[in-house]
């Protein structure tokens, strides 16, 4: 079995890197009888799994990754996410789909797109986008393979969905380019023509985005390429025996273009990352001005944006496992989407990420703590739990490091800790002695995050089962999964090493669950 599962996350790596659609026909008879022996999914399993998060949302079971198609309709937020029903693995994907009135909480739907037997999507409905035209909703989506470009509508408020007749509208990528990948498309419209990108890329040279026009949807011309690499430095795995073009950077996923204060932003997820780059947009091109990181970690995954009731422009990103697949199967639920993002950009180009302020409903009992100095651990026995909100402002002072410990046993044989480096001015997310489990991996994540004259250290963490998400300073996020596997692993502390550092202030919540079983409904 054990060896099974390694060749499944084997292949599992090769199709979610963009190798070779080909390969999706993944699950043999062998494997889906030792898959079917091991539905680990009931509801009453995962409603007292102590990992499984308590107020980021999930799909009720099984497995989860790219958020797809969020978008706002008459008066309910949407959220659609790569999904499959079968098991707490990669494969078969459909689109899960699941409506909020206030984003904080959902109810899960019915699945919105399955594969066709037979048809454009048969081995797989990848990612795509949300969109209305003329009061019809409809969903642009990959389907594979080959892959192609397919839409779906719906006519009873997005309960159900109808692929078009026509599928595919687009049924190759350009003739005469030579591209590493073909998907996960958006649309939107500027006057009367209809554009569309699609993530690709070119061998040895980096990712595109390609961009598409029509003016009925169905027939599609494409235009150039709206943005190439560079900006993003290619890696060792572009020169690696097994060539993957997403891990050399080669094959840019997920696109998301869309203006964001004076400027346009376009969001990129390739080599684990998701990437963004600011620039200037006219005539159907796109000029880059400044780029960075969305999140340091590894962890957050094929972001997608949209504009809620309020304008303003709201992220969403997959958060994936940090345990080994076989764990996850035995959990029998993988994947987490990440808490709402509000972005805006600063005057050089930066862009800027707060948590959803909305989240602070979920906010139950305070505490707030009021050390000064710090220049060694302090623990903060007035604050425990496995679902916090923790704000804290300090003043590094002279000291080389300064953070927050949490998840943490009273012998610190577990914790997790979020620090400030002061000397490589990163922020750091240690997840290296988070668990005693051996199916848990073990990380350092870090941002670079370098404080202006004066300026305080300002961390928001937040802690939920096995999700853990920081955003410090407004500009640099990590996000990391933890499985603890001690009852007692709930303490916090802050701690400053190698010099005296100032606490200003440090606010701690803890957070009601958004529904009552962890089934997120
Ligand atoms: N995941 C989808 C693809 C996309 C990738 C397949 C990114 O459409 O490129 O599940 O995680």
């Amino acid at each position: 079995m054990e060896e099974l599962f390694t060749m499944i996350a084997r292949r599992q790596f090769m199709i979610q890197s963009g190798w070779g659609a080909a390969s999706l026909l993944m699950c043999g008879d062998r494997l889906a009888a030792e898959l079917a022996r091991e539905n680990n999914s009931s509801p009453g399993r995962l409603a007292t799994d102590p990992l499984r998060p308590q107020f980021h949302f999930l799909p009720p079971a099984n497995w989860m990754n790219d958020p797809n198609g969020p978008i706002y309709w008459k008066g309910y937020y949407h959220l659609f996410y790569q999904h499959n029903p079968n098991g707490a693995y990669w494969g078969d994907m459909h689109w899960g789909h699941a409506r909020s009135k206030d984003i904080v909480h959902w109810e899960h739907l019915p699945v919105a797109l399955a594969p066709t037997p037979g048809g454009p999507d048969k081995d797989g409905c990848f990612s795509g986008s949300a969109f209305i035209n003329d009061g019809t909703p409809i969903l642009v989506y990959t389907g594979v393979s080959p892959e192609v470009q397919c839409l779906a509508t719906s006519d009873d408020q997005m309960i159900t969905w109808k692929k078009l007749g026509g599928n595919p509208v687009i049924s190759s990528p350009p003739e005469g380019l030579q591209v590493t990948g073909f998907r996960d498309p958006t649309i939107w419209r500027e006057l009367d023509l209809w554009l569309m990108t699609v993530g690709s890329g070119f061998k040895g040279q980096g990712g595109a985005v390609l961009l598409y026009g029509s003016k009925d949807l169905t027939h599609w011309d494409y235009l150039h390429t709206l943005f190439a690499a560079p900006p993003f430095e290619r890696n060792g795995a572009a020169h690696s025996d097994r060539y993957d073009p997403v891990a050399a950077g080669d094959m840019w996923e997920c696109p998301d273009f869309f203006p964001l204060g004076q400027k346009h932003m376009l969001l990129v997820s390739t080599q684990g990352r998701v990437y963004y780059v600011t620039g200037h947009y006219s005539d159907r091109r796109f000029q880059r001005e400044s780029s960075g990181l969305v999140d340091g970690s590894g962890l957050y995954y094929a972001a997608k944006s949209f504009v809620d009731s309020r304008g303003r422009r709201i992220l969403w990103g997959w958060i994936g496992e940090g345990r080994n697949d076989t764990a996850q199967r035995r959990a029998g639920w993988a994947g987490v989407m990440s808490l709402p993002r509000v972005l805006s950009i600063d005057a050089k180009g930066t862009l800027r990420m707060e948590p959803l302020p909305e989240l602070a409903i979920l906010r139950g009992s305070h505490h707030r703590i009021t050390t000064s100095e710090l220049s060694s651990f302090v623990p903060v026995t007035e604050v425990t739990g496995d679902s916090l909100e923790i704000r804290l402002e300090m003043d590094a002072g002279d000291a080389k490091e300064v953070g927050i410990s949490f998840r943490r046993s009273p012998d610190s044989a577990e914790e997790t800790t979020m620090a400030y480096d002061a000397v490589s001015r990163n922020v750091v997310l240690d997840t290296g002695r988070s668990s005693l489990s051996p199916d848990a991996n073990r990380g350092v994540h870090k941002g670079p995050l370098k404080l202006r004259s004066g300026e305080l250290l300002r961390f928001t963490v937040f802690v939920d089962g096995s999700a853990v998400e920081v955003f410090a300073n407004g500009r640099a996020c990590l996000t990391g999964r933890i499985y603890p596997t001690r009852e007692d692993s709930l303490g916090v502390g802050i701690f400053a090493k190698g010099g005296r550092a100032k606490v200003k202030s440090m606010d701690a919540f803890e957070i009601t669950a958004i529904s009552r079983n962890r089934l997120t409904t």
